[in-house]
């Protein structure tokens, strides 16, 4: 709660008329923890947040091509072994303002911190799918272009009234190693309103818009959901926004592309001349380690190394999962700053030799948008 006032509130004085709550932290808060504490974890929304209370009688039905359409409580869900998985999630629209400036671009005007990383605690969708007579991925398994829908309880404009909804390939679905949970903790606590509770969707590497809220259905398809989050919002902000989304095949994941913020500094701020501490994230989809992140001060002609964490506050230690190839890493260095104006740059590069454009540049034609982390103009 002490962090609570530290939130944007975006949507303040909207919510009073009505409109749904959105808020990120400020830049400078978000890379205090490799762990984001569930008050600073931004937070968006598309109506209003579901009451869901009399937890016992609360179950997800799960229907379409399956043999045995069923109802699971969370008593069923919890039956099932228990991962903790750390994982980064961010909203398509993560960096929008930014992006404004370089092209007319609608939405929740984001700063930087439409991001948060997490350890989620849940059962794993591949084994619920499985208790469902659904097998897991095999390299023989032939899925067709099926998926998996996962249908919430809240209501939104955006789908006239009815639900807010999206899916996933199938074959992303009875994966084990995609790591998709259905999650019933965050950070070693029960879920919270806010962020679903009782059981969301976590789909790690993807775009935040896949993780659905408190789930009231689950149902395999033919084909991909056409619901508007689907259809519209996601496949429209990779072109939109900056660098946060790599497109696969078509009905194929919106991974998360490579791509590195700096949070210490304003876009313009005041510093004294002098050793200045550089702070921010780095973050690749689809389980894309992040293998170095650089700094420039001369317009990207050197570059100096920063280093680089993914070390949980110690609360979440015991929670740490093995692997944090879905998550973030922060990164540090600092910088000698003289002259008078100094423009900082962060580069990012992943285990995949992607690297991070060094240029704010809008690919028209292509399906992505890249830009690098630019970081202020210092008028000392
Ligand atoms: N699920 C439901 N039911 N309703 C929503 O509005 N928003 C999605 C996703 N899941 C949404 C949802 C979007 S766009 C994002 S980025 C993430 O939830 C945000 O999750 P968080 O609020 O827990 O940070
Ligand atoms: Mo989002």
């Amino acid at each position: 709660l002490f962090f609570a006032s530290f939130l944007i509130h975006r949507s303040a004085i909207d919510s009073i008329f009505g409109e749904p709550f959105n808020a990120e932290p400020p830049r400078s808060a978000l890379v205090q923890s490799y762990v984001t504490p569930v008050p600073l974890f931004y937070k968006r929304n598309h109506g209003p947040i579901p009451i869901i209370d009399h937890i016992d009688n609360y179950s997800v039905s799960v229907t379409g091509l399956i043999d045995n359409p069923t109802k699971l409580f969370i008593k069923d869900i919890k039956s099932l072994p228990k991962y903790n998985v750390t994982a980064t999630l961010q909203c398509a629209g993560n960096r929008r303002t930014a992006m404004s400036k370089v092209r007319n671009v609608r939405g929740v005007g984001w700063d930087v911190s439409a991001i948060g990383n997490a350890v989620w605690g849940g059962a794993k969708l591949a084994d619920v799918l499985e208790l469902l007579g659904v097998p897991k991925l095999t390299s023989s398994t032939s899925l067709g272009g099926r998926h998996v829908e996962f249908v919430s309880v809240d209501r939104c404009k955006e789908e006239n009234g009815g639900p807010y909804k999206a899916s996933i390939p199938l074959n992303q679905a009875t994966n084990p190693e995609a790591d998709v949970l259905l999650a019933y903790e965050m950070n070693g606590e029960i879920l919270n309103r806010d962020h679903g509770y009782p059981l969301r969707l976590v789909v790690p590497g993807v775009i935040g818009a896949r993780s659905v809220k408190w789930l009231d259905s689950i149902n395999v398809i033919a084909e991909e959901c056409q619901g508007f989050f689907m259809q519209k919002i996601t496949k429209c902000s990779h072109l939109l926004s900056i660098g946060t989304i790599l497109t696969g095949p078509q009905g194929g994941p919106k991974w998360i592309s490579l791509f590195s913020a700096i949070c210490s500094l304003e876009d313009v701020q005041m510093v004294k001349p002098g050793k200045v501490s550089i702070k921010g994230y780095a973050v690749s989809g689809g389980g894309r380690g992040i293998e170095r992140v650089d700094i420039s001060m001369d317009g990207g002609k050197s570059w100096v190394e920063a280093s680089r964490t993914q070390e949980p506050e110690k609360d979440y230690i015991s929670e740490h999962s093995s692997s944090d190839k879905w998550a973030w890493v922060l990164f540090e260095a600092t910088i000698d700053v003289s002259q008078s104006t100094t423009e900082v740059i962060a580069k990012a590069v992943d285990s995949a030799a992607n690297v991070q454009p060094e240029i704010v540049e809008l690919k028209r034609g292509a399906q992505y948008i890249v830009a690098p982390c630019t970081a202020p103009s210092w008028p000392l």
